[in-house]
């Protein structure tokens, strides 16, 4: 009976617009008569999901009998973005839901556009993950992501007077894409202390931890559909609340009416705020609450399922995969440690065999500021028996070192999980390594380079084999055909439909109609109609216009307190060109390619040096963009509150867009990919992705620039030690005209230009500086030849199979996780 009585998909047209009626009516309670686009997006939000979650259920009934080992992506940020349009496309529903909300009088697009963006995250990491759960589906992966529900996700940025302020992100208002599970509800404990308990099997004294605070991790669970597939999997996120009821009726009673609810503030702040750091550890206790919060939970949770299946624990490794996203999990390793000794009562040896054969570390920086470290009083304070427990890790460890390198105590120093000094502190990074079978880097430079300096001293402990790259990818899915849905129909009738969405590797046949002048001119027009599209959005925000026929040049990322992203060089450059055209001639100037240089991206609030780069793009805007002398050569733009969904509207509108790290700096860059996959070229250095990205299209296609990474050091120390050391010309000029004051008081960039100074210019703006302007001249040159300009942009179109995230996971499933896919029926 219950079979027969079970939800059906809606199919057509007319059943989809009785399922949004429906909504509208019921659910939301409004007469269709005052229904707007805020309703509509409502209603056609949940008549989409309600088809998701008959998939949705079906996949995870199926994956249960089929008792195969799952992934879990552990995770403290996914970057989601918006939903609706990308669930529509994945299930294969947009055209349906885009002629029913029609002929109820409303555009799609209109309705798309009130989704909130779901902001669970800073930058690459989280964007990766979300791209990364896309792919699991589409793959038919069993993969479950765990992070953490965050009430309010990154800031909001304003611009105002030209200076960053930040907005608090609540998101939650209307969120129909999340499953409250209140049955799921998982106790987990703060504080406390660690006593003798009674002995165990094995005769050992037990160490019991209690008289700890204990607080509530209720599951949300979030539905991933795949594309072109039923498969769509699951992304449980945990939010705190008091474990004892919200309220405390004895304080209220006797008139304490603060304290009666302050257990409840106290629990629910944990799942409150995402820190807003990007590339730093942040080292704030409620910062290492929420991390346990959120692998206790999930390894409760993972250590549950595990249990329905009544294999032997040794099994665990084969039905079990967790991939930690950078060190923010490490703590599950000490966990899952603890809840095989402590609770399951396994010994020592048989519990650590098992978990290191389950755990998988991904480092996503070389960045030393940015590499976690946990202070030990605050550890013992907040997880004693955990603490106990990392020390045990360390010595058997160190003990296994000594007996491969006798004598050698410098190397147990430089190798031990716990750093001397005051106070001691924990490295995760090392925690994380001893614990898990595989680390990878994100690119291949980023993972040679671990290898050879951070942790270099465990690969000749575990040997090369341990540690291994997996190049990052991003979804064509989102990035090509959401984003940008006219190049994918363009290129879908070239390589024979839709398929190089699941296997991108497909888009290779267009290098077949390089000289095709149609399919040219069409892709270009493509390119224009995308930049015209943002030229609007432009207007419409910040009242600027901006020529569409302008070379669009665009960075957009986050803005980094040490600068290594290098937007200052960006700027610098900027400033260049325009001291140049402001000497030139009417004549000369007729000669000159009208640029548009387009900024945007987040600098964390506490941020002064990333704030002051923003100012001084803003203050460039200020100048530049009402010079009638130049007569629009020359505009510069800030967009707002760059997001994902503002990121898919940007990407599609490149020429160039800059990806200008010190060589060595950034790990991977994913925005690299998504540019170029929409068409657009790249200047950049030998950094990250950028590596391979030449490799895949061809040096001929990208703009390079600047020193190599094995050229840095020397640099650095010549900076610091060198006597005749001095400022590249060209950025002298440029440092001259912000102190003359000709972008506001000279102050304001003070320690801007200090940093290049007496700060020794870590980041080598000006060794690569000339080398940066000369190749602007170059690209101005190439994008005189348009025709030249869109060989190199389909050129390198067809040549970006390598880059989607699909490729990465299969790599990560075979390499790492020992992972099949499912076969999920059709429904
Ligand atoms: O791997 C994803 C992404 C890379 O593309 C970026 O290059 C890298 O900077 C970023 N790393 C972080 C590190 N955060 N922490 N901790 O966000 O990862």
């Amino acid at each position: 009976t219950w079979l027969k009585l079970s939800a059906c998909e809606f199919n057509g047209k007319e059943q989809f617009q009785k399922e949004v009626v429906r909504h509208v009516e019921t659910t939301l309670a409004r007469s269709i008569y005052n229904c707007d686009d805020n309703a509509a997006y409502s209603g056609t939000a949940l008549a989409i999901r309600d088809n998701l979650v008959i998939k949705w259920n079906k996949t995870q009934q199926q994956q249960t009998l089929q008792d195969q080992k799952r992934v879990y992506y552990l995770s403290l940020e996914f970057l989601m973005g918006r939903t609706l349009d990308n669930a529509m496309l994945n299930t294969g529903l947009k055209d349906t839901a885009r002629e029913g909300v029609g002929e109820l009088g409303f555009r799609i697009e209109d309705i798309i556009d009130q989704e909130h963006d779901a902001a669970l995250g800073n930058g690459g990491l989280g964007r990766l993950a979300a791209c990364f759960l896309d792919s699991l589906a589409t793959l038919n992966y069993p993969a479950w992501g765990y992070g953490l529900r965050y009430r309010y996700g990154i800031f909001k940025q304003e611009i105002i007077n030209g200076f960053q302020a930040e907005v608090p992100d609540y998101w939650l208002d209307f969120n129909p894409w999340e499953f409250p599970r209140h049955d799921v509800a998982i106790d987990v404990m703060f504080y406390g202390t660690v006593n003798p308990g009674p002995r165990d099997d094995h005769g050992n004294i037990k160490k019991v931890w209690e008289g700890g605070e204990i607080v509530q991790a209720i599951a949300y669970d979030v539905p991933i559909p795949g594309y072109g597939t039923d498969c769509t999997n699951n992304l449980r996120l945990w939010s705190s609340k008091p474990s004892g009821g919200e309220f405390d009726f004895g304080r209220f009673n006797s008139g304490d009416y603060e304290g009666s609810i302050r257990d409840q503030q106290r629990a629910e702040t944990i799942s409150a705020v995402l820190y807003p750091n990007d590339n730093i550890d942040a080292g704030k206790e409620l910062r290492l609450k929420q991390q346990y919060f959120w692998v206790a939970a999930s390894l409760h949770d993972i250590v549950r399922r595990f249990k329905k299946s009544h294999r032997p624990w040794k099994e665990f490794p084969e039905q079990v995969a967790i991939q930690l996203n950078d060190t923010h999990p490490t703590l599950a390793i000490v966990e899952l440690q603890r809840i095989f000794i402590d609770i399951e009562n396994m010994p020592w040896d048989e519990a650590w065999s098992i978990v290191t054969r389950t755990f998988g570390y991904t480092n996503h920086t070389v960045l030393p500021e940015a590499l976690e470290k946990w202070s030990v009083p605050l550890v013992q304070n907040l997880l004693p028996r955990h603490l106990q427990i990392i020390y045990d890790i360390n010595l058997f460890f160190l003990q296994s070192v000594e007996r491969k390198f006798p004598k050698d105590r410098d190397l147990l120093r430089r190798v031990s999980v716990v750093e001397e000094g005051t106070p001691q502190v924990l490295r995760m990074a090392y925690l994380a390594i001893i614990g898990s079978h595989k680390v990878n880097g994100v690119a291949e430079l980023h993972s040679d380079l671990i290898k050879a300096t951070i942790f270099k001293d465990f690969v000749d402990i575990f040997g090369q084999d341990k540690f291994t790259n997996v190049t990052n990818g991003i979804t064509p899915r989102r990035w090509l055909h959401q984003a940008n849905p006219k190049l994918s129909d363009l290129i879908a009738s070239k390589v024979g439909g839709y398929d190089f969405l699941r296997d991108l590797t497909k888009l290779n046949v267009l290098e077949k109609y390089i000289d095709d002048k149609t399919f040219k001119k069409e892709w270009m027009e493509i390119k224009l109609a995308a930049k015209v599209k943002l030229a609007k959005y432009i207007k419409d925000t910040t009242q600027m216009s901006v020529n569409p026929h302008s070379l669009f040049d665009i960075q957009v990322k986050r803005i980094h307190e040490s600068q290594y992203k290098r937007q200052q060089m960006n700027i610098f450059g900027v400033i260049y060109r325009y001291l140049r055209l402001k000497e030139m001639t009417p004549e000369e100037r007729k000669k000159q390619v009208p640029r548009t240089s387009i900024f945007g991206g987040k600098a964390a609030p506490g941020y002064w040096m990333a704030k002051t780069i923003i100012r001084l793009i803003t203050a460039v805007g200020e100048v530049v963009n009402q010079d009638k002398e130049i007569n629009g050569l020359l505009k510069v733009i800030f967009i707002e509150d760059y997001n994902v969904s503002k990121a898919e509207i940007i990407v599609p509108a490149s020429d160039i867009s800059e990806h200008i790290s010190t060589a060595g700096t950034e790990a991977s860059g994913t925005s690299n990919m998504k540019f170029v996959l929409n068409g657009g070229l790249i200047i950049g250095t030998c950094d990250g992705a950028n590596i391979e990205i030449t490799r895949e299209i061809g040096e001929e296609n990208i703009f390079l620039l600047g020193n190599l990474a094995e050229q840095v050091e020397d640099l650095r120390h010549q900076h610091r030690f060198g006597k005749d050391v001095t400022m590249d010309p060209k950025l002298r000029e440029v440092c001259d005209a912000i102190e003359a004051g000709r972008f506001g008081p000279e102050q304001t960039y003070s320690g801007l230009i200090a940093s290049l100074t007496i700060g020794f210019d870590y980041y080598l703006v000006s060794d690569d500086f000339s080398s940066y302007v000369a190749t602007q001249d170059l690209v101005d040159e190439a994008y005189k030849d348009q025709d030249g300009w869109a060989t190199k942009s389909i050129t390198s179109v067809a040549r970006m199979g390598f880059f989607s995230a699909d490729r990465a996971i299969n790599e990560y499933a075979d390499e790492i996780w020992n992972v099949e896919p499912s076969n999920i029926k059709p429904s």
